[in-house]
């Protein structure tokens, strides 16, 4: 009895409260030692140098739809854009915040970009200033060697997780842009502060967004906005890892999301597609995973859904469908509907749904299994819509093994 009473009282103690999975950045010199670092205006006025990003270059494009991206988070943190810097020269603690870029070298050869903050040399850890260095000297050992390893680019071809040699060059801002208002690396859930880009890709175009745990985060240091719209998203990427970084943080990473038999065993792979590391080879033979499937076949389909939106628990429809191609749309055939409530609680959803594929499919064919999403309650506006849609490749094989067969 004894026994039995502690181990309900740990469960309890496992089930609440929720602990939310985002990091606020603490101050670590003996005088602000670990205080939480804040604003007191929740504007941040940013400035491009000119000497380094040129107006109108491919750089300043990304900042300036990073800026764009990070200020549909629903917390009252604003970025704006003030032009390009008009005083010569950057450097941390000039009353300026600075978007730049520098060859950091080779020893900082793996890292895309750094965020630096006055908050550091404040006694209360109060930021008044953030500064962004991209590094022109991203290089990592992946080939092709010897060149930088941002792309500003939405083609999911060019990026190392579908079989490129780059990184995103929007949600590596984006994700500095994070730390700017006050989120700290974060490696327990899939989020904007981990190790790898957070993206959502229909076809081939690939959507950087701020996700749940970093909308989370944000809402929790500086408040929801009374402006906040709705977001949701469904993607294919799911939590797969965690590494540490230098500075002791820890990163996420983020790996595909699957496709199982009836009995959740993941099924075989056309492609053995593996979370590529960062500095391996590039995995151009099989970019993205493909499932083999029968006709008929019943399958358990994975997803991550967020909601980073205004209301906290919302409802939504999500279709699950079966297409001929990787762009899911309103024209693929519908499989299935179900109804999800989900919570924006720091921890994005990544669940399976059972669906049997048409006996009619056919046979030896490439299709693609889509999910698509939208808002329950007629009305309530979403700050991205690109983001509501995922995909899974499969093969289908000759038969089903149940019918005869050799
Ligand atoms: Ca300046
Ligand atoms: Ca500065
Ligand atoms: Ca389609
Ligand atoms: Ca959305
Ligand atoms: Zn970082």
């Amino acid at each position: 009895m004894e026994k039995s009473g502690l181990l309900l009282l740990m469960a309890l103690a496992l089930q609440s409260p929720a602990i939310p999975a985002w990091e606020a950045i603490k101050c670590i010199a003996p005088i602000n030692s670990n205080l939480q670092k804040h604003w007191r205006q929740k504007t941040l006025q940013i400035v491009i140098d000119p000497q380094t990003i040129p107006e109108a270059s491919p750089t300043y494009f990304a900042v300036l739809e990073a800026i764009d991206r990070m200020n549909r988070n629903p917390s009252n943190f604003r970025y704006v854009f003030a032009g390009m810097d008009k005083n010569p020269g950057v450097a941390l603690n000039n009353g300026e915040s600075e978007i730049y870029s520098k060859d950091l070298g080779a020893a900082f050869a793996n890292n895309s970009a750094i965020e630096e903050s006055d908050a550091d040399y404040s006694p209360s850890c109060t930021a008044t200033e953030s500064d962004i260095i991209i590094n022109s000297h991203y290089r990592l050992q992946r080939p092709p060697t010897g060149v930088n390893k941002l792309a500003f680019t939405d083609d999911k071809h060019q990026l190392f997780v579908y079989g490129g040699s780059n990184a995103h060059l929007v949600a590596t801002i984006m994700h500095e842009l994070g730390h700017s208002a006050g989120l700290h690396h974060e490696g327990e859930v899939m989020n904007l502060m981990g190790g790898n880009n957070l993206l959502a890709t229909n076809g081939d175009k690939v959507d950087a967004y701020i996700g749940e745990d970093a909308a989370n985060g944000l809402i929790a240091l500086h408040g929801l906005s009374p402006q906040a719209l709705e977001e949701i998203s469904v993607s294919h990427w799911r939590y797969g890892d965690k590494l540490a970084a230098k500075d002791g943080s820890v990163f996420s990473l983020h790996y595909r999301t699957r496709l199982f038999d009836a009995n959740n065993t993941e099924l075989p792979l056309t492609c053995p597609y593996r979370h590529p590391d960062l500095n391996g080879a590039l995995i151009s033979a099989c970019p993205e995973p493909v499932y083999q499937v029968h006709p008929g076949q019943t399958v358990k389909l994975e997803f991550t859904f967020e909601n980073a939106g205004k209301t906290q628990a919302i409802g939504i429809n999500a279709d699950y469908v079966l297409s001929t191609d990787a762009i899911i749309d309103d024209s693929d055939q519908r499989l299935l509907s179900k109804k999800y409530l989900l919570k924006r609680d720091g921890q994005p959803s990544t669940i399976n749904t059972q669906i049997t594929l048409p006996k009619a499919l056919a046979a030896n064919s490439q299709f693609w299994l889509g999910c698509r999403i939208n808002i329950a309650r007629r009305g309530l506006k979403e700050s991205n819509v690109a983001n509501n849609v995922a995909y899974i490749a499969i093969q289908t094989l000759k038969s089903h093994p149940a019918s005869p067969s050799r």
